[in-house]
This record gives structure tokens, sequence and C-alpha cells, in this order.
């Protein structure tokens, strides 16, 4: 398979998050990456500026996105920019320019921590995406993996949170829909619900989002991912949650994507971005399901049956000892399922 990663994408590097009252060491680590991409031959990135990012983000966010560090270390303080107060329900839009008040005003969690790279690795895990995207429709390929890092599908239009800055696959879509591509399918198989493309895509008929993740009821991101947001105005009906209880394994989990491809298919997309998570893995130290490796290559090859062009990009996953493993076998049933 077409691989792209760009090593910036590194450098990002956060250290802790408040989780259960405490602080933890951050799981969203550089040595995801590099687990993944020691398994594979990674192609660059080309740069595609910032026009197709703002074709998804606001100016706003992503001005502040590029200043945070800056501020926050003109303010005097040491280590991670996190937030700490958000103008929750019924607040003002005040354009207020003190950092803390920025931070909240663009977050929805206290998980997703600002340092000196993070601008450059979530700017060059977009343009993985794009490029992933431009290779496989003007380079005739059936597939390409786009390795981002940091993931994406939980940033919004204006937000970041869990762990995501800028929605690659939401990126990838707008660029695809660009080039004049009508029908952009993304189905969303991380363990969390990809609340961020939801938001960007809930209005918009060209793009069916479609995604199987943990039920929000026990599980972040709680506020969004319940089966009955269905898409809303112009995108009312093409948006599709599948949420599944806590322990579910493969049996459970194949009939669950069974019925989505089913639909996915019926919509007859002519474009296919997968936001690929292995934290669905039964190792995984942040969440709950219970797929063992070999499932992720009958993942891939179920995905594959929809056999139209397939963009496939890296979003959680941290379990570091088996994420090389599984996300490797996921890309081989894609590959190994796409008839010739
Ligand atoms: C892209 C993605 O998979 N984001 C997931 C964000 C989940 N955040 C909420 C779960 C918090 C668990 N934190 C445990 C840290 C232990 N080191
Ligand atoms: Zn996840």
């Amino acid at each position: 398979m077409h691989v792209v990663f760009d090593s910036r994408q590194l450098e990002h590097s956060p250290q802790r998050e408040l989780h259960n009252g405490n602080w933890a060491d951050h799981a969203e680590v550089p040595a995801r990456a590099q687990a993944i991409a020691s398994l594979l031959t990674c192609h660059q990135p080309r740069d595609f500026g910032m026009e197709p990012l703002e074709a998804v983000h606001s100016r706003d966010y992503l001005q502040f996105l590029q200043d945070a560090w800056a501020q926050w270390q003109d303010t005097g303080r040491e280590g991670d920019a996190l937030p700490y107060a958000f103008p929750i329900r019924r607040r003002r839009k005040l354009a207020l320019d003190r950092i803390d008040a920025m931070l909240g005003r663009h977050s929805f969690d206290t998980a997703t921590p600002i340092s000196e790279n993070t601008w450059q690795s979530a700017y060059w895990s977009a343009q993985t995406a794009l490029t992933a995207i431009d290779d496989l429709l003007s380079g005739n390929r059936k597939t390409t993996f786009a390795l981002c890092r940091p993931p994406g599908h939980h940033a919004g239009r204006d937000y970041m949170g869990g762990y995501c800055y800028l929605n690659s696959v939401a990126i990838a879509a707008m660029h695809a829909r660009s080039t004049g591509l009508k029908r952009v399918g993304i189905l969303d198989v991380d363990y969390h619900h990809g609340n961020g493309t939801q938001d960007i895509f809930y209005e918009n008929p060209d793009v069916f989002f479609a995604s199987i993740h943990a039920d929000p009821a026990t599980d972040f991101p709680f506020y969004w991912g319940h089966a009955d947001e269905t898409g809303d105005g112009p995108g009312a009906g093409t948006n599709l949650n599948v949420p599944l209880p806590r322990g579910t394994r493969w049996d459970g989990y194949r009939h669950a994507l069974s019925g989505v491809i089913e639909k996915l298919a019926g919509w007859q997309p002519q474009l296919l971005i997968v936001s690929f998570g292995a934290d669905t893995f039964t190792g995984d130290p942040i969440s709950h399901f219970d797929l063992q490796t070999e499932d992720y290559e009958k993942m891939g090859r179920l995905v594959a049956t929809l056999d139209v062009p397939t963009a496939l990009v890296m979003e959680g996953g941290y379990a570091l000892g088996e994420l090389g493993e599984n996300t490797a076998r996921f890309l081989a049933g894609v590959e190994s399922g796409v008839p010739a």
C-alpha cells in the first residue's frame, strides 16, 4: 500500500492529561507513529498550504493554534498550555484575547495540550492526509494510507479536543470535493466517536459520515455519538452512529460493520475515507472493546467490499506493543480485499 508520513509529526509531545481527577502520562505519544512507520515504506507529503485547512476550520481557530504557545509563554507559564474554564451553553461569544479565555473557547476537554511544536505537527498531519487523497485521486490508486499524528477526528471547525487539533479526514474530504467529486463517504472505526467530523458535516448532504464506536453513555466524548444523531437540514439522513457496548468482540463488531457498510454502499459514495483507530484492540490501555490482532485483517477485508477508491487515515490506538502489527494487518486486509 502507498503510505504517506512526515517525521515532523513526531515533534508534538504532550506530557500529561487530567484523567479521573489525577494527572496521567499522556497517551498520544510520538512513539505511536514510529511503531507504525517502522513496519512500512513511507513517502513524504507535499505542502498544500493553508487553503485546504481554511475550507474546514475557522480563521480565528487556525490563528489561535499558531499563536497559543507563544502567548502561553508570554504569561511566564511552564509546561504545556491547557484550558481550565469553558464558555458552556448560552455564554456570549466574547472575543477575549487572554490566553486562558482563548484556550477554553477553542477546546472541549483538558486532555489536548499545546506545546512549542503542536502546530507544526498538526499542520504536517493534515498535509499527510491531503497528499494521500491527492495520490489516490490523481495516481489512479485503489488505496492509500495517511499515517497521521496527532489524530484529527475529535477536532471541529473551531475547537480541539480528544488529542486532536486539525481534522485531517474532514480536510481531505473537502479537498476531494473541491476536485469535483460529488459524494464522499467517511467511515470512522476508531473506538471513540468522531464528534468533530460529525459536527463539520452534520448539515452537508455531500458527505456521509458513518461511525461505529463505544456507547457515549459510558465513554468519551459523551455528548456526541448517540444513535439518534442523523444529520440536520440539507444533511438530514447523512449521519449514522452505531454505538456498541464495552466488551464488544469481533462477532458483534462484524455485525455492526456489515450493516454500516451496507448503508454506505446504498448511498453510493465515489470515494471512501476511513478514520482508522486501533484503540478497539483488547489490550488498548484507555479503551474497552475486545478485538484481537487477527480481527484487523478481517475488518480490512470487509471495508474493501465497498469497492471504491479508499484513503485510510490514522486516528487513535495506544497499545504501543501491538499498534504497528494491528495497523499493518488492517492495511493488508483492505489491500487483499480490493478486487484486482
Ligand atoms: C483520537 C483518540 O482516540 N482520542 C481519544 C481521546 C480519549 N480521551 C479520553 C480518555 C482518557 C483516558 N486517559 C488515560 C491516560 C492514561 N495515560
Ligand atoms: Zn480513539
